[in-house]
């Protein structure tokens, strides 16, 4: 099956080869290759890096990219989906907004043998041959690293209160996973509030000011699932005369350049690297697919930890 699935996927990628004229006319002349990306939206920094790496990547290889912005919708990119079928596009690359729903349209994408990699964030499916393979970073152990480090920092006590990302999304269930696991071992280490802020600084604000409303003087400490978020949790720790960094400690995952200023500053204690610069990957794979190579299920993304001292001449170095 496997390989049935893998010589589909080649024949579907030489088939949009320089797209419908040139083919029927045989002159065999251009490869150009036609990818769906169906993202999920713009709700973070990091997502608008992801999909600036994608977009650039593919220029920069002479692919042809069907890109399709869903604005933080599954409907909407289930429907991008069914058009990249429709447009018979050689590969999809999808940055599935949460785990599950996706069975049906895949099983649909499959019916035309067209490879799907995941970029950023997994999928829960019956069937895991529905998509080719998964490119990403590991968020389980992405919340272990943050809870490690706060654990550090505080001796093993310490009342906090989490931003969690989208609900249902891989990276939110994972990294509170990985974050919760080590705070297991820790039973000084309490979280006292927790709640989504779906990814973003505005939600990110105004959920923690409910928390600071719900818990005033109480709160130690913000773990936020990304960097907008703690961004925003840093503007309404300010606005109640909090000092971000120094009063409450901030750590959050990611790592894009407003959150290493906001390091530098001292308002942000720790960061968990998440790069969204996953173009070159993506279409590594997708090239590695055309040559008929099978791909490893998962590509693990590799991930640093960056603690404030280190912000200022790491500063430099941050693409996005
Ligand atoms: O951490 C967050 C974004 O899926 C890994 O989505 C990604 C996450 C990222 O909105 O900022």
């Amino acid at each position: 099956m496997r390989l049935h699935l893998i010589g589909g996927a080649l024949l579907a990628l030489v088939a949009s080869c320089g797209g419908g004229e040139t083919a029927e006319q045989g002159t065999g002349s251009s490869k150009t290759m036609v990818v769906g990306f169906a993202q999920l939206g713009a709700e973070s920094n990091w997502r608008t890096a992801e999909t600036r790496s994608v977009q650039d990547e593919a220029q920069r290889r002479g692919v042809e990219l069907k890109f399709a912005d869903a604005q933080g919708q599954q409907e909407n990119q289930i429907r991008a989906l069914k058009g990249f079928v429709g447009m018979n596009v050689g590969a999809i690359l999808l940055a599935p907004k949460t785990e599950t729903g996706w069975d049906n349209v895949l099983a649909d994408v499959r019916k035309k043998n067209i490879p799907v990699v995941l970029l950023d964030r997994g999928v829960k499916v019956a069937d895991e041959s529905l998509y080719t393979t998964l490119i990403a970073s590991d968020f389980v152990e992405e919340g272990r690293k943050a809870a490690t480090w706060l654990v550090g920092a505080t001796g093993g006590k310490c009342r906090l209160v989490e931003l969690q990302g989208t609900v249902g999304s891989a990276p939110a269930i994972d990294r509170q996973k990985g974050f919760l696991e080590v705070l297991a071992q820790h039973p000084g280490m309490e979280v006292i509030l927790s709640q989504t802020a779906e990814f973003g600084l505005a939600k990110g604000k105004e959920v923690m000011e409910a928390f600071l409303k719900a818990k005033p003087k109480e709160i130690q400490a913000v773990y936020a699932h990304n960097d907008d978020m703690a961004l925003g949790a840093i503007q309404a720790l300010e606005a109640a005369g909090l000092k971000p960094g120094v009063d409450v400690l901030v750590v959050s995952i990611d790592g894009g350049k407003p959150a290493f200023e906001a390091m530098a500053a001292g308002k942000l204690n720790c960061v968990v690297e998440c790069s969204p610069l996953l173009g070159p990957l993506a279409f590594d794979a997708l090239e590695r697919l055309q040559r008929g190579e099978t791909l490893p299920k998962r590509i693990v993304v590799e991930d640093r930890v960056f603690t404030a001292a280190e912000a200022a001449a790491e500063l430099p170095n941050r693409k996005y």
